[in-house]
């Protein structure tokens, strides 16, 4: 039984040590004047789909806001090669709440345009660059947070990148 709880001792020891080291790495506060200040989430392409070489249908990543803020805008641009889906589109949320729908970003479908696609089924992908940004005040809280974004439909491909969160820190 001593053994037992000199293991768990240790065990939570580590794990302190670990958050610890983990928030100081993941910090990445840019200033850039003027009040605002630019917290990197994820810059890296990725690809989320069911295609060869996608990542899955779900990306997750932690961020550290380590400053108190009057306001917290969470961006990203959907890349080439593919974008998303219009009617299914990608769910985006922070800390598991919905971070409302990326549907309003997409530009109005036009056939005519080879970057949108109509699907077999009728629906439209968009195949163009897209940014997105959401308003996430209410989402973020100070300390470690969670972005995710997942898949509206699983045989979605598309590609993103640069997700940061733009936040007004308080004078
Ligand atoms: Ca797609």
């Amino acid at each position: 039984m001593s053994n037992r709880i000199g293991q768990t001792g240790l065990l939570g020891s580590m794990g302190i040590a670990f958050a610890l080291f983990f928030a100081s790495s993941c910090s990445g506060l840019t200033e850039s004047g003027g009040g605002d200040a630019t917290i990197p989430i994820e810059a890296a392409v990725h690809h989320l789909g069911n295609d060869a070489g996608s990542e899955g249908v779900v990306f997750e990543k932690e961020l550290v806001v380590d400053t108190e803020f009057s306001r917290a805008i969470l961006e990203f641009d959907f890349v080439l090669p593919a974008g998303p889906n219009l009617e299914s589109p990608p769910i985006v949320s922070i800390n598991g709440v919905d971070a409302g729908s990326v549907q309003p970003f997409f530009p109005p479908v036009d056939t005519s345009d080879p970057r949108w696609q109509t699907n077999p089924d009728g629906s439209h992908d968009y195949n163009g660059v897209i940014h997105v940004s959401l308003p996430a005040t209410q989402l973020v809280v100070v300390g470690t947070n969670t972005f995710r974004i997942e898949n509206g439909r699983f045989d979605d491909d598309y590609w993103f990148a640069n997700v940061r969160l733009t936040v007004e820190t308080q004078p």
